[in-house]
């Protein structure tokens, strides 16, 4: 029998009260068990939760650079693992090696960021209006938080939300993805080594459809944070405003790239084809959508459509593969089912679309990566987000038009475009309708040091990361605090 990865409550390592467990397999060889993992119901979550409470007060009053201190720690472990890290979340979710410790790196990135945050998490102070008396707003912490994770970023999403929650004062009950507790568990495991006092993280493995909820809208929980879909952070945030919780959700995404007629169609192609099949296409940032200027329509998909096929596709831990499988089968269902939507509804299936199983690729979850061109704006392809790798390719004839069909979906995370024309470049910044904008980039890279998240269907509540406007602000509240020492009573507004 493999190890367990277990619950980490209390300071304590245990298995889930109903000692069931479940498998995580590599979806590039589904005989590759890679773990086991302990299997938590409702019971767990609340012993998290009430470790979590039973925490925050002496966790509250440590000062934050003595917080920060842990999270440096934290960073210089994580460093040293970064390798194995890498390793394991290729194995557990599929994404290529690179990739696997990109996202390593942005952990450590967010890890080092956060813990500089421990010696700036400044308030303000202002001139009361009154004599002797003084005023000022301090940066006070939420609570305990629930975290609740993907599977795409296995480290870096947790680190996005377990850091900042840290280094401001609040405790946690994180929840991974059922198919990356290993990494999850991982991390905590740093965390842990790195010093933070018991019940400080807590960390639960399961379902999100068996726990989720249970967590999210527990009594006890002040603050959620969730990424995910935009249809279960629809029914999260509705569910946790009546409830009086703070939340954020960053959800989906149908992500474009503009290629305008003067743009450099090699970086465009390169752009395209990273965005669109970077991590197998999912990633909310993924760039499902490429609008093209249609002067240069038909020599950009040439381009785009030869740069996909030379693809190698395989197990994300041999040094040439370019793109790796999807996560499930019922990922991989789903994505097929695309293709064949795509197909009736008279779009053109230009390269990929099938399932790959060639050579040691039969085990696995592998789709040769798909474009569909002569795709309209109001087709599903163009409007739903597939979460694979899928590329809807449309025309428009030329900014304004380009423009429109960027935003004219429910989303509004990420947008791009490719042109040599400043004057375009500053349309398009302007205009487009996303969290995010990139600039002769795909729209991939989002680094630590700003605020990340989207507009519309892809964010809810405070945005994640660095920066003014990022985390720091889903995890405190603003606490106002006035302190008369006249000795008398004085009356703001009255006394003139
Ligand atoms: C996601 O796409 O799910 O900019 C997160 C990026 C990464 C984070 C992406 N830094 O693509």
């Amino acid at each position: 029998m493999a190890e367990i990865a277990k619950n980490l409550i209390n300071g304590a390592w245990e298995e889930a009260s109903g000692g069931k467990t479940f498998e995580n397999r590599n979806p590039a060889d589904i005989s590759e068990m890679v773990g086991v993992v302990t299997k938590s119901d409702k019971t767990d979550v609340d012993k998290a939760v009430k470790a979590a409470r039973g925490a925050f007060n002496e966790w509250r009053l440590s000062p934050a650079p003595k917080r920060a201190e842990i999270l440096f720690k934290a960073g210089e472990l994580l460093t040293k693992r970064k390798q194995e890290l890498g390793e394991l979340e290729t194995r557990e979710m599929g994404k290529i090696l690179p990739e696997g410790l990109g996202d390593v790196q942005e952990a450590i990135d967010m890890l080092y960021y956060m813990a500089g945050e421990g010696r700036r998490l400044s308030g303000e102070t202002i001139p009361s209006e009154l004599p002797n008396k003084d005023c000022k707003s301090v940066r006070v912490p939420v609570g305990v938080c629930a975290l609740i994770t993907p599977w795409n970023f296995p480290i870096a999403i947790p680190a996005w939300k377990i850091m900042p929650a840290l280094v401001c004062g609040n405790t946690v009950v994180f929840k991974p993805s059922n198919y990356t507790s290993l990494s999850a568990a991982r991390l905590v495991e740093i965390l842990h080594e790195a010093g933070l006092p018991r019940g400080v993280l807590n960390l639960v493995h399961g379902r999100g459809e068996e726990i989720g909820e249970h967590l999210a809208l527990h009594p006890d929980i002040d603050c959620v944070s969730f990424t995910g879909s935009t249809a279960v952070g629809q029914k999260l945030a509705a569910a946790c405003t009546e409830k009086g919780k703070k939340v954020s959700c960053e959800m989906g995404g149908k992500n474009a790239i503009i290629v305008m007629d003067d743009a450099n169609l090699e970086l465009a192609v390169e752009g395209a084809v990273w965005g669109g099949f970077g991590t197998s296409g999912q990633r909310c940032t993924a760039a499902s959508r490429i609008v093209v200027h249609s002067d240069v329509h038909d020599k950009f998909l040439d381009m785009f459509a030869g740069a996909a096929s030379r693809l190698k596709i395989g197990n994300g831990l041999l040094k040439n593969t370019d793109i790796g499988p999807v996560i499930s089968s019922v990922q991989m269902e789903k994505v097929l089912n695309y293709i064949d939507i795509g197909k009736k509804e008279g779009a053109r299936l230009v390269a990929g679309g099938k399932a790959y199983k060639e050579g040691n690729c039969a085990r696995g979850y592998f789709i040769e990566p798909a474009i569909f061109s002569e795709v309209t704006p109001a087709m599903r392809i163009a409007q739903e987000e597939i979460f694979g790798p899928f590329v809807s390719v449309m025309k428009a004839k030329d900014l304004e038009e380009a423009i429109g069909i960027v935003n004219g979906t429910k989303y509004g995370l990420v947008a791009s475009i490719y042109t040599q024309d400043v004057n375009k470049s500053a349309i398009a910044e302007r205009d487009l309708d996303t969290g995010l904008v990139y600039v002769n980039a795909s729209t991939i890279g989002s680094e630590v040091q700003l605020p990340f998240g989207g507009t519309k269907r892809s964010g809810f509540g405070h945005k994640e990361a660095g920066g003014r406007g990022g985390a720091i602000d889903m995890f405190t509240r603003w606490k106002v605090i006035y302190r008369d020492y006249s000795g008398r009573l004085q009356k703001a507004q009255i006394d003139r």
